[in-house]
């Protein structure tokens, strides 16, 4: 539910506001700021003042009120903000003081990425932060990767596979300031679709992961650049190929330690497998460690698990809005997530399988846990991981209702959504195309999501929204 109207929130300049029904009443009075300096209230409004109760105890309702200032748009058409998920980067007072705003479709496909520090500042657009452009036809924020950070500091990677290249740059927020330290050149097709930063071969410095899934026909392609102290190898110290002709690998990655050994491995996604026959794609497991660069071998050689679509269409692991990997259950060892939006007629599920199982081969239909949804769930996906000592949660899209949501603690097992008679997070008009990419990170009092909404049209056509919205404990049910 949306509607326009205006509240003061302690003593902020009420803007516009949009809410979103969460629950009924959860037996708050008044209201309660979620996490100092947040961009949205979770907020109670008894039915009597504001005349638009839709029921819950003593008429009143829990509203996720969003100050307008916390999206970043785009401000000329098929800019897309949004389309590429944006990246929280730490500062100085708390766990996030800036976000990344990619926009690959901005100045006619050269793309540009924005840092914008979070504050309270008011609606801003997308060249109102420091911007960086890409040469002409780059796609330059197709993909980010954050490589290290400090309060107030961050190294990133960011993809332009127009021109198959990486560029690593600097960010400063206090000043704010992005600057290029180093660009990887790969003659490849569209290297920097995908990328995934961790130290694979714990080392104790952090290498990329490159996607270079090349067109429909291509096998696709992975480099992997170890890391320095300040630059990357700058030329890949390993390469893989796809297995065969249109599997596209290196469209999705992802990094994170799914065998529990404390040391990250890499999943590496080819959504075209099994062109010829149903396009189910698959995800291979690389498991990080010692030497992880050598040797070179094939791909079916290195990886321990191979983790499959079921269904035709299912294209698991393109890009990386619909696979996600964090540890959810608190045991040590990641699980991987993977959506598929077109599955079971285009009602979609989202697939988990945990980590304390040895991968092997697996598809999504014998995942561990199977949530069933409507509307194309599993567009996309956010992790929040398990966090002092509460469990982890999934955020995830519907592609066809433009809609986000919060999936339920997870538990084995099958779960129909619809039978739980949830309701979404944020919802938007379809052509908004809300929650085409997502993320979150935990902070003080809740979790903070970023919500992509590249198809919103405010000044034109397509020219895309970056959403930032806090989740309140009392959401989280802690
Ligand atoms: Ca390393
Ligand atoms: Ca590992
Ligand atoms: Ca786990």
């Amino acid at each position: 539910m949306t509607a326009p109207g205006s509240h003061g929130v302690l003593g902020l300049t009420p803007p516009p506001l949009r809410w979103t029904t969460l629950a009924p009443a959860v037996g708050l009075c008044g209201f309660a700021l979620v996490g100092a300096g947040c961009p949205q209230a979770l907020v109670q409004y008894p039915g009597a003042d504001s005349g638009r109760s839709t029921g819950g105890e003593d008429g009143a309702e829990v509203l996720l009120v969003e100050l307008a200032g916390w999206a970043v748009a785009g401000e000329a058409a098929n800019e897309a903000v949004g389309g590429t998920a944006g990246l929280l980067l730490p500062g100085p007072s708390g766990p996030w003081g800036a976000v990344l705003v990619p926009s690959p479709g901005a100045e006619a496909g050269a793309g540009l990425v924005a840092l914008h520090p979070l504050d309270a500042a008011g609606p801003r657009a997308l060249r109102a932060g420091q911007v960086l452009a890409g040469t002409p036809g780059a796609g330059l924020g197709a993909a980010v990767a954050l490589l290290r950070a400090s309060e107030g500091a961050a190294q990133l990677a960011v993809g332009a596979p127009g021109e198959s290249a990486v560029y690593l740059i600097t960010a400063e927020e206090g000043a704010p300031r992005l600057e290029v330290s180093q660009r990887l050149a790969l003659q490849l097709g569209r290297a920097g679709s995908a990328l995934a930063a961790a130290d694979f071969d714990n080392d104790g410095l952090v290498d990329l992961a490159v996607g270079a899934p090349g067109d429909a026909e291509a096998p696709g392609w992975l480099g992997l650049h170890l890391g320095g102290q300040a630059t990357l190898s700058a030329l890949p110290d390993l390469e893989l190929l796809g297995l065969e002709a249109g599997d596209q690998l290196g469209a999705g990655l992802a990094a994170a330690d799914l065998t529990g050994d404390g040391v990250s491995d890499l999943l590496v996604c080819a959504p075209g497998y099994d062109a010829a026959e149903n396009s189910v794609g698959a995800c291979a497991l690389l498991e990080g460690g010692a030497g992880f660069a050598r040797p070179q071998g094939d791909l079916r050689a290195r990886a321990v698990g191979f983790f499959l679509g079921a269904q035709r269409g299912d294209r698991v692991g393109d890009g990386a809005a619909g696979l996600a990997v964090a540890d959810l259950d608190g045991d040590q060892r990641a699980e991987l997530v993977l959506g598929t939006p077109t599955s079971d007629d285009g009602a979609g599920a989202v697939a988990v399988f945990f980590g304390d199982r040895p991968p092997g081969l697996r598809t999504v239909a014998d995942a561990d846990a199977v949530l069933r949804g409507a509307d194309g769930l599993g567009q996309a996906l956010a992790l929040l991981p398990a966090h002092e000592g509460a469990p982890g949660r999934i955020i995830a899209s519907a592609a066809t209702s433009g809609s986000v949501w919060l999936l339920p603690e997870l538990a084995r097992g099958s779960v129909d959504l619809e039978a739980l008679g949830l309701a979404p997070l944020a919802s938007s008009a379809p052509s908004d195309r809300l929650g085409v990419t997502l993320g979150a990170a935990w902070a003080e009092g809740g979790a903070l999501l970023l919500l992509g909404a590249p198809g919103v049209d405010a000044a034109g056509f397509a020219s895309g929204e970056l959403r930032a919205a806090p989740l309140a404990d009392l959401q989280l049910g802690r």
